[in-house]
């Protein structure tokens, strides 16, 4: 009896070792963060694991969460609606460029990191995203 009652917890164990365990990150999007940056994502630097799921709130208002066409590692996209979470998951290796479509040009907008190599500088070749964006993507790959 307690032999079949181990055998099927390492059964159990090991099925869910096979299943792993997906996080559900969440993102804030605010007005100003909390080292005075205004218009941002937080944390603006987002690292997950294939299968991830990644959610961003309408921290403050006026806000919302969208793919960037051509920088999403899994081909994928999203576009949330303003003052609403917007849920996206991750199903490859890669980098993904978020923006909130209404604060682009204010820099608004975040990256995605999946794994561990990325290639920062294909990321933003050949890529139209504006002064402020783009300055905020290179300091966040920067971090990479
Ligand atoms: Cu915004």
């Amino acid at each position: 009896m307690k032999i079949g009652l181990i055998a099927a917890g390492i059964a159990l164990l090991s099925m869910i070792a096979t299943i792993g365990y997906s996080a559900e990150i969440e993102v804030k999007m605010l007005n100003k963060d909390s080292a005075g940056q205004k218009m941002v994502f937080e944390p603006s630097l987002i690292r997950a694991n294939v299968g991830d799921t990644i959610t961003f709130l309408p921290t403050d208002k006026g806000h919302m969460a969208a793919s960037i066409k051509g920088m999403m590692a899994d081909g994928g996209k999203f576009k949330g609606k303003t003052n609403k979470p917007v849920s996206y998951v991750v199903t490859a290796e890669g980098l993904y460029g978020i923006k909130c479509t209404p604060h682009m040009a204010n820099g608004m907008v975040a990256v995605i990191a999946v794994g561990n190599t990325f290639e920062t500088e294909a990321f933003l070749e050949g890529k139209k995203v504006s002064k402020k964006a783009k300055a905020r993507f290179e300091d966040i790959l920067s971090q990479l």
